[in-house]
C-alpha cells in the first residue's frame, strides 16, 4: 500500500490554520466604528457600510520610508453623514470642537474639526480600509486613519473603534 500523500497531522494543522484565518477575517468584518458625541446621527459603521461612500486613496511613506497606497473614504464624508458641524457650519463656537479617536488597544489621538474640513485644508484625511490593495490586517484594521500631511505617522491610528466629537470649551 502506498503512503498517504498528506499525514493526518498536516491535515489537522491546515484545518487549524484555516480556522484561525476565518476567525480573524470574521473579526475584521464584524468590528464596528461608532461615531458619537456632538453629532445629529450617531453611527455604528461596519466595513460593508463604507462601500457606498466614494473611495479615495493616498500614497504615503510609513515610518521606515516605505511607500504604501492606502484606500478608503474621506473622514469628512463620514462626519457629514453623522451630522457633525462642517463646512459653513464650522464657525463660531464650533471651532472649539475636536475628535477623540480611540483604538482597540486603548491608543487615542486627537484632531480638531478644522483640521479635517475642506474649507480649511486641502489635506484629505482618510478612514482607510485597505493597504496596497488588500483589506487591512487584524491589528491594523478594519479601519485606520491616514493623515498624509503629518510628517510622522503617530496619528495614523490603527484599529479605530470609536470617534467622539466634543467641545473643548470650559
Ligand atoms: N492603535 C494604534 N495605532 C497606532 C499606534 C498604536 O500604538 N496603536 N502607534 C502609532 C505610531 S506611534 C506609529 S509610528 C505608527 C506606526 O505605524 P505602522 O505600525 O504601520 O508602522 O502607528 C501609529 N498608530
Ligand atoms: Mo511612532
Amino acid at each position: 500500500m502506498s503512503k498517504p500523500k498528506f499525514s493526518s497531522r498536516s491535515i489537522v494543522v491546515s484545518f487549524l490554520l484555516l480556522l484561525a484565518v476565518s476567525f480573524s477575517s470574521l473579526a475584521q468584518n464584524t468590528a464596528t466604528l461608532s461615531i458619537t458625541g456632538e453629532v445629529t446621527t450617531p453611527l455604528d459603521l461596519k466595513l460593508t457600510d463604507l462601500a457606498s461612500f466614494k473611495q479615495v486613496s493616498h500614497k504615503v511613506k510609513d515610518r521606515d520610508g516605505k511607500e504604501h497606497e492606502f484606500a478608503g473614504v474621506a473622514l469628512i464624508e463620514i462626519l457629514e453623514k453623522a451630522g457633525v458641524t462642517t463646512g459653513s457650519k464650522l464657525r463660531g463656537e464650533n471651532l472649539a470642537k475636536y475628535l477623540l479617536i480611540s483604538a482597540a488597544d486603548g491608543y487615542e489621538v486627537l484632531y480638531s474639526l478644522a483640521e479635517i474640513d475642506p474649507d480649511f485644508t486641502d489635506q484629505v484625511i482618510l478612514l482607510a480600509t485597505s493597504k496596497d490593495g488588500q483589506p487591512l490586517a487584524n491589528g491594523e484594521g478594519p479601519f485606520r486613519i491616514i493623515t498624509p500631511n503629518d510628517k510622522k505617522p503617530a496619528r495614523w491610528i490603527r484599529e479605530v473603534r470609536s470617534i467622539k466629537v466634543a467641545f473643548a470649551k470650559n
